[in-house]
Order: C-alpha cells, then structure tokens, then sequence
C-alpha cells in the first residue's frame, strides 16, 4: 500500500496512528507530496489536490482520512477501532467529526495565517474558526470523562488535534481551564504511535 504523505499533517498522522495501532506499519511505503503548484494541490491521485491518500493493492486510491482508517482497520483484523453497535458508532463517529473538524479548523487557521500572500488572510475568518476551537475544546473537557481509557478512532483523532495544536499554536494555552483533557492527552500522547508520528520541527 502506498500511502501520500507528510510529516506534518494531522490527518496524516491520524493514519499512521492507525497503522501503527494495527501493526500495519510495515505494509505502507510513504510516497512524498508535490509542493510544485498550490493550485494543482499537493497530491495529484486525488482530485482534492489534499494528502492523505492510500493506493491499495487492487489499485484502487482511498481518500480521505477516515476512509482510509477505517479501510487499514478492516485490514488488520483484531480489536477494532471503530464500533459494531449502530448507536455506538454513531456516537463514536460524532466525536470523531468533532475532533476533526477541530483539526480542520486548525489547519484551515494555519493556512490563512501563514500560506496566503501578504493581505490576503481574513482576520474575521480566522477568529470565526477560531471560536469553533474552543467550542470544541470545552465539550471535548465536559466528556473526558466518556473516553478516557479508551483507544478508538476518535481519541485517535482528539490526539492528533491537540498535537497540530500544540505544534502550529503553542502561544495559544489550550491546556488553561481544561485540567482534565490536559490529564487526559498527558497519557495518551504516551502511546507509542503518537510517540513515533511527532511532526518534525517547522
Ligand atoms: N478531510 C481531509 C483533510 C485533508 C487535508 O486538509 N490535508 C491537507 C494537509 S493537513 C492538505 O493536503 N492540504 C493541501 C491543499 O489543500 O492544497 C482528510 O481528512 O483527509
């Protein structure tokens, strides 16, 4: 399986965190990005232009992210990340949308701020996302208390958001007023899988 990758996506990184839970990390080759054309994106096997993407054995390529997690999930066999119980996963895959979109925001912020030409960003915007970040880190504090212990596709993804956090807005303390994600991501973010996908230094 070929999978198009960079370091320092999260959403990467929710993938090798997924391969690496699954024991599926020697079956991927990583295939770099091409940075050439913004406009073209930066992975031409999508029509998205995003990373990531995984080219499986039929030949088939998977996107996005969540596809491509569930996809390895199946894969490997073994305990599951995802849920059987249709309310279950229900409930599961709406605290996975929530981490992610968290995570989008991130990203989307990132972008404004740092990948638009000089002018072009909208301060408005990025306070608007902004918003959605908080929000999301203050539900995400009240309902510790439903995933901790638990390692699945959502606490997957809440890592991987506190990480992108943590590594594109360190001025920004997530951490004040939320002792409890805090405590939370303190010991997840010892799992080897998060340990061995920290992004490299900017
Ligand atoms: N919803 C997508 C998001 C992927 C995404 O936004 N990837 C970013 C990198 S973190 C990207 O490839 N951006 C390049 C571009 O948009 O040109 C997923 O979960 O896979």
């Amino acid at each position: 399986m070929k999978l198009c990758h960079s370091p320092t996506s999260p959403f990467v990184r929710k993938v090798m965190m997924v391969a690496l839970e699954k024991g599926l990390q020697d079956q991927i080759e990583l295939v770099s990005p091409d940075l050439s054309d913004i406009f073209k994106g930066i992975n031409p096997a999508t029509p998205l232009g995003k990373v990531p993407s995984l080219e499986i054995d039929s030949g088939d390529v998977l996107f996005d992210s969540i596809v491509i997690c569930e996809y390895l999930d199946g894969v490997s066999g073994g305990t599951t990340l995802f849920a059987a119980d249709r309310l279950e996963r229900a409930k599961l895959m709406t605290l996975h949308a929530a981490a992610n979109g968290f995570t989008d925001c991130a990203y989307q912020r990132r972008m404004d701020s740092f990948a638009m030409p000089e002018g072009e960003g909208s301060p408005t915007w990025n306070a608007r996302l902004r918003v959605s970040m908080e929000n999301t880190l203050d539900l995400l504090e009240k309902q510790v208390a439903e995933f901790s212990g638990k390692v699945n596709i959502a606490t997957i993804a809440i890592a991987c958001g506190l990480g992108y956090h943590d590594f594109r807005f360190s001025a920004e303390n997530w951490r004040e007023s939320r002792p409890n994600l805090t405590a939370w991501f303190d010991e997840f973010s010892k799992r080897p899988s998060f340990q061995k996908t920290i992004p490299p230094e900017a």
